[in-house]
């Protein structure tokens, strides 16, 4: 994290009250790290560090130690001392690296308790960062996803949005913004000042375009990220035996779901996650669809509507030997409206389907591992993921992020709304401010105390 930018003017940090928390993963670990940070962290430290004296000690400096409680020798230990403002919260901050396990190091943190230390709450220490202005809220965000990406893809955004790539974006926008607001009011206020030029709906409305164009450009790439991050929710629907279990073993590539020859064998849900080309899908194997009195299965066909509604992407398995049924059409029908990829399975069966009614589908078999990568390959091209590894990935990727791009992108449409209503541009004007407020709470240039709460209360411990 080296590379984190300073964004603060201030000179000197006032710095907050001694917080600890273990940060590494609990469990039995080589290493495990307290970190503390605060007022009184060096010295704090010090009194249960036997070895050399902490308070005399530079920054970035590592020292080799024992953790002792009163005359008792706890842990063998190397102790990273980082001096304010050169460390990740500004302040002073020691980093114990542990050799013990989770008991061990339980006993370091309870020992610091009593050493003029508090514990610290969820995302404290980049809470903190953020409110000395070591980072802005972008890239504390970005330390967040860090620690939860899954993949490879989601790991470079979340490295960029560290480096600050996503606020230089946002912050190059609002300067935009912002011009055209002075623009407006420098008309409103000095109408007498002609060497500037006069804002009138004709020069306004096609900027406005301009800037909506340049937003609808970052929310069609903040999508994509987001699916990158987040993954695809993906339901397998379809009528009983089509092959649906079949076909999410072979996309796992590990025989998870029970499959047999019987009709109505998966009842319940079956999850697992498969990576496609740095994407992941949450795969969920329903239980197939048809009119039954069996009342475990009814649920189980309830459920499976159900997930169907709320998955970013259904895939529809229809029977290449059996004839098409109303049930497949009330399917075909249900999902119309939803990223859809009807799979026509057991290809290498006799053809009984009749293809008149189908439109868009691809003719698979589950057991041929060709087909399967065939299938892979559309889903990339649905989500325009072809290209993922070379993907910019100068992102906006979570919802908070997209909410508030969306509703900037709300406000300078209704902007432009006023402007074809001929309303006055100081009327716009209102609007065209608001969308550089909300573009200000992506970087976390506001001062909001609920906001900040609510984010940095999804950290973790120790982060
Ligand atoms: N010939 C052939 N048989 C297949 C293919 N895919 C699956 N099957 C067979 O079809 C039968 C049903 O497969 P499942 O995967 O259990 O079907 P399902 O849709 O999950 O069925 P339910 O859980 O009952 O809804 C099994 O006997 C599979 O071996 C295929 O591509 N070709
Ligand atoms: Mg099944």
């Amino acid at each position: 994290m080296d590379n984190i930018k300073d964004h603060s003017n201030k000179e000197t940090i006032i710095q907050g009250e001694t917080i600890a928390a273990i940060s590494t993963a609990l469990g039995n670990g080589a290493v495990s790290i307290v970190k503390v940070s605060g007022e009184k962290a060096i010295q704090s430290v010090n009194e249960i560090f036997n070895g050399f004296d902490l308070t005399k000690a530079k920054s970035h400096t590592i020292h080799y130690g024992h953790i002792v409680d009163k005359n008792k020798i706890l842990d063998e230990v190397l102790v990273s001392v980082f001096r304010s403002p050169k460390s990740f919260t500004k302040e002073d901050v020691v980093e114990i690296n542990c050799h013990g396990g989770i008991f061990v190091t339980n006993q370091i943190l309870e020992l610091l308790l009593c050493h003029n230390v508090r514990l610290a709450e969820p995302g404290e220490f980049t809470k903190r960062a953020f409110l000395n202005g070591r980072i802005d809220l972008t890239q504390a965000e970005a330390v967040m996803d860090l620690i939860e990406s899954q993949t490879s893809n989601s790991l470079q955004m979340a490295t960029n949005g560290i480096t600050g790539k996503t606020s230089e974006i946002i912050h190059q926008y609002r300067n935009e913004l912002l011009e055209c607001i002075l623009k407006i009011e420098v008309n409103i206020d000095y109408p007498e000042y002609e060497d500037e030029e006069i804002i009138t709906n004709d020069i306004l409305k096609p900027k406005l375009n301009e800037l909506i164009n340049k937003l609808n450009h970052i929310l069609d790439k903040a999508s994509v990220s987001q699916v990158m991050r987040n993954g695809i929710k993906t339901a397998i629907i379809g009528r009983p035996n089509v092959g649906k279990s079949s076909l999410l073993n072979a996309l796992l590539r590990e025989d998870k779901a029970i499959v047999t020859n019987i009709e109505g064998t998966t009842r319940d849900v079956v999850e697992g996650d498969v990576h496609i080309g740095g994407i992941v899908l949450h795969l969920m194997d329903t239980a197939g669809i048809r009119n039954t009195i069996d009342e475990v299965e009814q649920i189980g066909v309830e459920k499976t509507k159900k997930i169907a509604q709320e998955a970013e992407l259904v895939i529809l398995v229809l029977d290449n030997s059996r004839e098409l049924h109303p049930m497949d059409l009330e399917l075909i029908e249900m999902t119309n409206n939803k990223n859809r990829i009807i799979v026509v399975n057991k290809k290498d069966l006799d053809n009984k389907l009749n293809y008149d009614k189908l439109k868009d589908y691809i003719l698979i078999s589950s057991y041929d591992t060709d087909d399967i990568e065939k299938l892979e390959i559309k889903i990339k091209d649905i989500f325009h993921i072809s290209s993922v590894g070379q993907i910019d990935a100068s992102y906006i990727g979570n919802a908070r992020q997209i909410s508030k791009l969306k509703l900037a992108k709300q406000h300078l449409l209704d902007a432009l709304d006023s402007l074809n209503n001929n309303l006055p541009v100081d009327i716009a004007n209102v609007d065209i401010h608001q969308a550089w407020i909300e573009l200000g709470e992506i970087i976390g240039e506001v001062n909001n105390e609920e906001l900040l709460d609510t984010l940095f209360s999804r950290f973790c411990l120790g982060k």
